[in-house]
This record gives C-alpha cells, structure tokens and sequence, in this order.
C-alpha cells in the first residue's frame, strides 16, 4: 500500500551500506543503519500512541535522530510539527494547544522544565536524541516497519509561521507538496547520488527540512550534517562537499573570513541561497573570490519553492530567476488581483502542486489570502522582467527578515504596548549588515520613559531571542500620515543608518 513521501524519499535508504549523513566528531551513518533508526522510531511512535493524522510536536537539537523521527512521523501516517528551538515555552504552548498535538519531543533535561506545561495540556512528553526516552524506547524494537498508506493529499507537516495580526498560523503542507517540489528542485539542480550537501541549515523550517534534506534524500545523495552554521566548521566541510544551502547571512560571514577563496571551494559544484533577499553585492563578491555564481532561488513556507535561478544559463544578481517548470506564477494589483502587464511591480500570486493546503483550522483567514481561481496571494510584491526572471522589489506584508528569520512586528508590538512606560511602539526593521535586516524598537512614551531592562525581561519570557530588538529608540510620539496611520517607511528612512553606522 503506497505513502508516496515515504516511498520516494526513505524506502530507498534500506539496506543500503552507502554513506548518508557524516556528523562531524561522530562520524558517519549509513543509509541502512538510518532506516534502522527511523523505523524503530516509527515502532516507538505508535506504541507512544501516535496514530495516523496525529500531530507530533518537536523542539529538539539538530541530530541525526531528528531527521529519523521526521521519516518516522511520514511512515506512521503522523503530522510532523517541528519547531524553532528559540522558541520559549510561552510560544510553545500556543503551538501545542493549538494544533491539539498527541505528542511533544523534547531535548533530554528539557522534560524537567516543560513536564508541568505538557502535563496541563495533557499531551504526551518524551525526549528525543542521545540519553532520550524515546530512543531507549525505541532501542528493542524492530527494524522491520511497514509504513502506514497514505494519499498524496493527506497531510505530511504542520510549519506555523507568523502572521500580521501577531498570531501564528499552522501551513498545512500535503504530501503531494512536498513530493512535488523535491522532485522539480532535484531535477532543476541536478542532484545525483553523487553529491554530497554541506548542511548547516535548521530543519526546523522549510529551507533546512523540505529544500535541503528532501532534495538529497530523492537523489541519493548525502550530507556533511552540522549541528548549526559555523565558518570553521563550514571551511573545514568544503573540500568534502559539492554543493551548500544557505540563507545569505552564511555567505556574507564566509566573505569576511580570509580563508574563503578559489582553493576552498574548488571541489563545489553549487552555492543555493534562499529565505532572504541576497545583496547584489554579496553575489558579486562570492563570484569575485570563489569563481561560483551563488543560484538564488525564492519560496515561502506555505509554498516551498517558487522560483530559481538556472543552473545553465545566467544567475543574475538582484533576481530569484523564473518560476519553477510546474509553478503558475503572475503579478496582480494588490487590491484588485487585476494582472498587470510584463515589468509592472504588482503583487506575487503563485499556483501549483507545491501550494499548500490552507492554515489549519482558519477557514477564513486561508479563503483571504487565496483568489477565487486558486491562485495564494504571497505578499510579496515584485515584477517578471524581460527575460523572465522575477525580482522581488518589497513586501505588502508587514514583516522583517532577519538572518533567514521571519519576525512579525505585530507580534513584538503586542509585547511593547502592554510595557509600563510605553504608549505605543512600532517595530521595524533596519539594514544590517550582518543579518540582513535587524529588529529595532520605535517607542513613543510617558515623560516618564520606560525602563528598558524591565522591558527586555519581559520579552525574554515571551519571545524567542531573535524576535528581540537590538536597538531601542525613544521618542515622545510616533510619526502619523493623515489618516492617522504610523508611517514605518519614514521611520526606517530617518534611521536607516542606526546598524550600519556602528558597524566596524
Ligand atoms: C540568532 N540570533 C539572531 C538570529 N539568529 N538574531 C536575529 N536574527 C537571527 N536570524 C541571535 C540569538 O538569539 C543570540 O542572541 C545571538 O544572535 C547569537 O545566537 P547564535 O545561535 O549563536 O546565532 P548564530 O549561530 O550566529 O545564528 C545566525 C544564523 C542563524 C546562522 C544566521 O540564525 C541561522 O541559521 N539562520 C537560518 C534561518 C533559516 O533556516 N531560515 C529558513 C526559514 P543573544 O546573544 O541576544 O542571546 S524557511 C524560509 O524562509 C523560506 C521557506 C525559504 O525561502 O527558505
Ligand atoms: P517564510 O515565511 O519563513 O517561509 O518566509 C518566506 C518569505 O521569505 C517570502 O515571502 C519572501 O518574503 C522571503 N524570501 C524567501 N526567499 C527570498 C529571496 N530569495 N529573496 C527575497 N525574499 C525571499
């Protein structure tokens, strides 16, 4: 009986003696001895209950025990659910209650602090990764697992991410989605059992779970599987790798470290960058010292991939290339969705298989962001130019990027007003040339003033570190338009030098 993602991407591993994942101080794993350990993970998630369209819950470090547990989730039919691990347990019980998860995995040590908050939302809490009790539950079973059937319509992961009204929404991504844009991105790429992935990314989100780990598994391919970007550990990679992912805060900070030349990356076929716009500059100064014309693509956690540069032909810098062979791509006018001729700047609307299924359990807020004739409205606002390569030129929704992080200011916001001291706050993000875009806090306030370390104590029990402001700017009210709106766009104009100043 077929689960077609299971069948595609982790079948192929069985009883295979080929290298799969090499983990640095570790040592490598084999494609069978993965299996192994994903179908006895499958085993430990049915007897802890897990049943097919359960949602399993998952803020753990990045191992090789993650990725299996993601194969197992696909074989036992299961919801895979993974999450920043920045994320405080405030933002975690959201995701839990709201997804109605059967099971939480966790680090071991973490089940100390979050045993109280899992026990009140009665959902079941095991620890995952070496010392885990899953992995000791797992340890007696079978290797042996016959995957649960599937179609390609039922649901293979749950990503939530944020959204303007500060409250984060479930994507709903079918296997089919998946499927479908692994298949085309392997292809486009030309992935082969050849290759080998230097992977630094999380896979806690598309770009390190569904780009990088499902591309290499349909190809056959392996991975270099770094616990998190590091330069030393990347330059230490290189030489065995053929091609790399990343967001473009990897290739900026690769960039500034002299050892990075024609030498180190002689034995590289392929540079993917994604999740952020990459400076024109960066894609020409990677050329410069590497020879390699960094391939930027473009896509989005409801959509996965959208666009790419070729892999023949020109990488344009400033450009995310044409859309993908199965995706329909079009520019509207935002309010009307009325399509605007070729070089027009307009909202980006995309249909195809790799669209996802709409935001769990909000009918409505799925129905807002799609037209009638199905097309998803991204929010991204760009244009097709006259060789057919979108350029994305800014964003209708209110949102920062920061090193491949999406913030929602609304959720920051939320936080600032209820703070003593503060009459209301805008959020906003500036350049950074390190991040891309840096989180800074606009507060208009009481004569008084607000305390900031009281304020940062606060985020600290609310928001994951990297949604924080790193600066802070206090002013007695906030610049209005006449209709009273705040003007964000002025005030990113008058500080758009606060990061780069004070940069070395
Ligand atoms: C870490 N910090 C950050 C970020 N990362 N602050 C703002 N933005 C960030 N991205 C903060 C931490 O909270 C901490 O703050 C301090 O920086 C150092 O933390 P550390 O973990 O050491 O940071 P790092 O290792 O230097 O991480 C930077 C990073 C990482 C390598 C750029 O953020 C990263 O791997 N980003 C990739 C994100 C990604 O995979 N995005 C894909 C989303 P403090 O010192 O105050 O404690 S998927 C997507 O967007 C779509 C689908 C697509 O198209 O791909
Ligand atoms: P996420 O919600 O994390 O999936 O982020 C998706 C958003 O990241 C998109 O809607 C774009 O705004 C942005 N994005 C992804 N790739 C690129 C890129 N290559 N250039 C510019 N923006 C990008």
């Amino acid at each position: 009986m077929p689960n077609p993602l299971y069948d595609a991407l982790f079948a192929p591993l069985v009883g295979q003696d080929r290298p799969f994942l090499t983990v640095p101080d570790q040592g490598q794993i084999s494609a069978g001895a993965f299996h192994d350990m994903l179908a006895r993970f499958a085993h430990a998630l049915h007897a802890a209950g897990v049943r097919p369209g359960d949602r399993v819950v998952l803020q753990a470090a990045k191992t090789p025990q993650m990725l299996a547990l993601y194969g197992a989730a696909v074989a036992c039919g299961a919801v895979f659910l993974p999450l920043n691990t920045a994320y405080t347990p405030q933002e975690l019980e959201y995701f839990i209650s709201d997804s109605a998860a059967s099971l939480l995995l966790v680090d071991p040590g973490a089940e100390l602090a979050l045993g109280p908050l899992a026990a009140r939302l009665g959902v079941r809490l095991e620890t995952l990764g070496p010392g885990g009790s899953l992995d000791a539950l797992a340890q007696s079973l079978s290797t042996d697992f016959t995957p649960i059937p599937r179609s390609p319509d039922d649901l293979a992961a749950l990503l939530y991410t944020s959204g303007t009204t500060g409250r984060s929404k479930g994507a709903m991504m079918s296997q089919r989605n998946l499927l479908s844009n692994a298949q085309t991105l392997v292809g486009l790429w030309r992935f082969t059992p050849e290759d080998v992935l230097l992977h630094a990314l999380p896979i806690f989100h598309t770009h390190g779970l569904f780009v990088a780990s499902n591309v290499v598994l349909l190809a056959g391919a392996q991975m270099i599987f770094l616990p998190k970007f590091d330069p030393d550990a990347v330059l230490a990679a290189l030489p065995h790798a053929s091609a790399m992912m990343g967001v473009p805060t990897f290739y900026t900070r690769l960039l500034d470290d002299p050892r990075l030349n024609h030498d180190a990356t002689a034995h590289m076929r392929l540079f993917i960058s994604g999740s952020a716009p990459l400076l024109a500059e960066t894609h020409k100064a990677w050329s410069a010292r590497t020879g390699h014309a960094i391939l930027e693509r473009y896509g989005m956690t409801e959509t996965n991939m959208l666009t790419s540069n070729p892999y023949d032909g020109a990488r344009r810098p400033g450009t995310v290339g044409p859309p993908l062979p199965d995706v329909e791509l079009r520019i509207t006018q935002p309010e009307t969705g009325a399509p605007l001729p070729q070089g027009e700047t307009g909202m980006i609307e995309v249909r195809g298989p790799n669209v996802f299924q709409g935001y769990w359990q909000m009918p409505e807020k799925t129905a807002s962001e799609f037209r009638a004739d199905g097309f998803f409205m991204t929010g991204d606002l760009g244009l097709i130019d006259d060789q057919g390569y979108v350029q994305i030129v800014g964003r209708a929704k209110d949102l920062i990027i920061s090193g491949g992080y999406n913030i929602y200011p609304k959720e920051v916001e939320l936080v600032l007003d209820d703070m003593p001291g503060v009459l209301e706050s805008a959020v906003i993000g500036l350049p950074h040339p390190d991040l891309g875009e840096g989180v800074v806090a606009v507060l208009a306030t009481l004569s008084q003033g607000p305390d900031i370390s009281v304020i940062k104590a606060a985020l600290s029990e609310k928001l994951a570190r990297y949604k924080h402001p790193k600066a802070y700017i206090v002013l007695p009210e906030l610049p209005r338009n006449t209709m009273g709106k705040v003007q964000k766009a002025a005030l990113r104009q008058q500080y758009a030098a606060q990061f780069t100043e004070n940069a070395e």
